[in-house]
């Protein structure tokens, strides 16, 4: 298979499309050289006390570690991360952070590691975007700003078992 068809160069426009458009809708975000795609979160049902988001970490340079990170929406934002032992989801606070190794990335995505939002002040509304930060302990404290996408986005494998398990409405 040496040249596509015309046919199947067509084929291949069409499922490009999704993809450009939702590359000119994502944004980022620069600490050091350590590049912040895409962060966005799900939008959450009325009277919701948590919720979370999520993130693409590109590190160009020596490794680092994410320490913390803050939303203006959340009284408390803690880095979690979710991992399936025996078929159980379990769901930790990492309170040493994440290491970013050099020149690797670590991605922030539903049933793995996620940013973790206590205490809303108020719904996560779908459309809006809420500022944040983030804090490596090298490449410092970085604002952000999450876009929120609707409740149940991206979702491929989280079941809310582990979200389930703090006591709240799963996001
Ligand atoms: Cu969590």
């Amino acid at each position: 298979m040496s040249m596509l068809s015309p046919h199947r160069t067509l084929l291949a426009a069409a499922l490009l499309l999704p993809v450009l458009a939702t590359a000119a809708s994502a944004h980022e975000f620069k600490a050091g050289q350590i590049e912040i795609e895409h962060p966005w979160s799900r939008a959450t049902p009325p009277g919701a006390k948590t919720g979370a988001g999520y993130l693409l970490l590109e590190n160009d340079g020596p490794a680092d570690r994410l320490v913390a990170a803050t939303a203006e929406v959340a009284g408390r934002t803690e880095i979690h991360q979710m991992t399936m032992t025996d078929g159980v989801m379990r769901m930790r606070a990492q309170p040493e952070g994440v290491e970013l190794p050099a020149d690797g990335e670590v991605a922030f995505e539903p049933g793995s590691y996620h940013l973790m939002f206590f205490d809303l002040k108020q719904p996560i509304r779908e459309g809006k975007r809420f500022k944040g930060t983030l804090t490596f302990e090298k490449a410092g404290t970085v604002d952000i700003e999450f876009a929120v996408e609707e409740a149940g986005a991206k979702k491929t494998d989280d079941n809310g078992g582990g979200h389930a398990a703090h006591g709240a409405a799963s996001p």
